[in-house]
């Protein structure tokens, strides 16, 4: 039996679940939100990596279920996570680009957000630059709708997509995630270095939140943080974790 067929079988056998990471305030180190990362528990092949599902599902179109699943999933738990901490937190939602094309997105998004009782404004999306130029029209008429909503879009891998600057003044965009490719190698690579600050500069004209992902270590942290990176995201502030772990973490983070 193929990995894609096992996938069919997983939707209805319910193996798919929903990681959370921190997003976590480079200063006070306290959790701001959390990016959801899907996940495949397999039965007998264990934990599949979304590197090895995520690909098949964006061929086969099984994205736009799974798709569907976690972003109701992501809002619902969102609630406990603010009833645990008592305070209002996020939640940043992974958007494949054969999700964000499909003509059923919205009525998804607005389903959630109705399911769930959560307002828009605590949403992020985070979609790629390639997500965005293979019919920027179209996106930017999807952009437009959810700015409507108050949800935010972040774009992820920033720096690393084949796309011009120019889509940051065209679309309304709140977020860019560093991508970890820069920030592997900080604090002693000076082109990364360069390229994050030259980031966080243009973040800051252009009034932009700035998260650096893959954060592994204090000397990473420190100098994002020196530099003026206001989130961080990576294994030294929290793994990809269940969401009780995650519950744990939000109750210890005072
Ligand atoms: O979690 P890592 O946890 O291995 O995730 C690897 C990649 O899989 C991420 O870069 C992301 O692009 C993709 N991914 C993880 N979860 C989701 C999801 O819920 N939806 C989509 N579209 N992609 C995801
Ligand atoms: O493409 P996207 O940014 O959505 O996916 C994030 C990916 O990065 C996930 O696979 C997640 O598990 C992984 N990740 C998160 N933090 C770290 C980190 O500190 N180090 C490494 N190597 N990977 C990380
Ligand atoms: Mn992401
Ligand atoms: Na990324």
């Amino acid at each position: 039996i193929s990995l894609e067929a096992a996938m069919f079988q997983a939707v209805r056998e319910g193996e798919f679940l929903l990681y959370y990471q921190p997003i976590v305030d480079a200063a006070t180190r306290r959790i701001q939100g959390f990016e959801t990362l899907m996940r495949w528990k397999h039965p007998t092949l264990g934990m599949v990596p979304p590197v090895r599902f995520i690909p098949i599902a964006e061929t086969n179109g099984l994205i736009n279920l799974l798709g569907a699943w976690a972003l109701k999933a992501a809002c619902v738990q969102l609630k406990h996570f603010e009833e645990a901490a008592k305070r209002p937190l996020y939640i940043s939602v992974n958007i494949s680009p054969r999700q964000f094309r499909n003509d059923k997105f919205l009525e998804v998004l607005d389903h959630a957000l109705a399911f769930s009782g959560m307002s828009g404004s605590q949403l992020v999306l985070e979609i790629t630059e390639g997500t965005l130029m293979i019919d920027p029209v179209h996106a930017e008429s999807i952009l437009v709708k959810m700015a409507e909503r108050q949800a935010r879009i972040a774009i992820d891998d920033f720096g690393t997509g084949y796309s011009s600057l120019a889509y940051l003044k065209r679309f309304p965009i709140s977020v860019l995630k560093i991508d970890r490719a820069f920030i592997k190698d900080l604090p002693d690579a000076p082109k990364d270095g360069a390229i994050c600050n030259a980031v966080l500069d243009l973040a800051k004209h252009l009034d932009l939140s700035v998260v650096a992902e893959g954060v592994e270590t204090e000397a990473q942290l420190d100098y994002l943080d020196r530099r003026g990176c206001q989130y961080i995201q990576g294994y030294l502030t929290g793994k990809p974790m269940p969401a009780h772990a995650a519950m744990a973490a939000l109750k210890e983070d005072l």
